[in-house]
């Protein structure tokens, strides 16, 4: 098993109002587990596949593949990238940044919003550095995996599946979108970005 459910960085009520108890609770305990654990499921079939020289079901492999390591990332930054101490504004670097690529806070924050809701189906909205073009971009992410950059290092990202804001939200993803802001840990997103450039 070389993959393992990362520790939450704070107690499950810590984020109360933005997320419960609850939903919090059941959506690391339970979702986030299963990501990790179908990673480790999906590597050890691909192994067997290889030692067994039996590649008949490759494509299934890589997609299990794909979409449980896509899950189980985007779940570790998700944790960190909110705090009960979050909220406010970026600073240095981070706010430089966003102020050039995206003409400021609000900006971003729109954009992030906007597309975040609007993902088909079941995704993420991700806030990404992107290499090629030395900047920010604001990305959707449909389940984990799909409408990617290739080589771009997520940030921020916000979880939009329906169990992350079903049970607090109701189907008002654009509200929960919105409150996301109130606990964002800038200070998180802006150590990601110095690391990815
Ligand atoms: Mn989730």
């Amino acid at each position: 098993m070389s993959h393992n459910l990362p520790r939450l960085p704070y107690a499950y009520d810590a984020l109360e109002p933005f997320l419960s108890r609850q939903a919090l609770e059941i959506h690391y305990e339970k979702h986030h587990r299963s990501y990790v654990e179908g990673l480790n499921a999906a590597e050890s079939r691909t192994e067997e596949a290889r030692e067994a020289g039996d590649f008949a079901s490759i494509r299934p492999a890589s997609d299990a593949l794909s979409f449980n390591y896509s899950g189980h990332l985007f779940h570790s930054i998700y944790w960190q990238c909110m705090s009960p101490d979050g909220g406010g504004e970026p600073e240095g670097a981070l706010a430089h940044q966003i102020e050039r690529d995206f003409g400021g806070l609000q900006g971003l924050r729109s954009q992030m919003v906007a597309a975040t809701t609007a993902v088909q189906a079941s995704g993420w909205g991700v806030l990404a550095w992107q290499p090629l073009g030395q900047r920010l971009v604001v990305l959707q992410a449909e389940k984990h995996q799909n409408l990617a950059q290739w080589g771009a290092v997520p940030l921020l990202v916000l979880d939009a599946w329906e169990h992350a804001y079903y049970l607090d939200y109701q189907n008002e993803r654009a509200r929960y979108s919105e409150a996301f802001f109130d606990v964002v840990d800038w200070e998180f997103v802006g150590r990601r970005l110095e690391q990815a450039r």
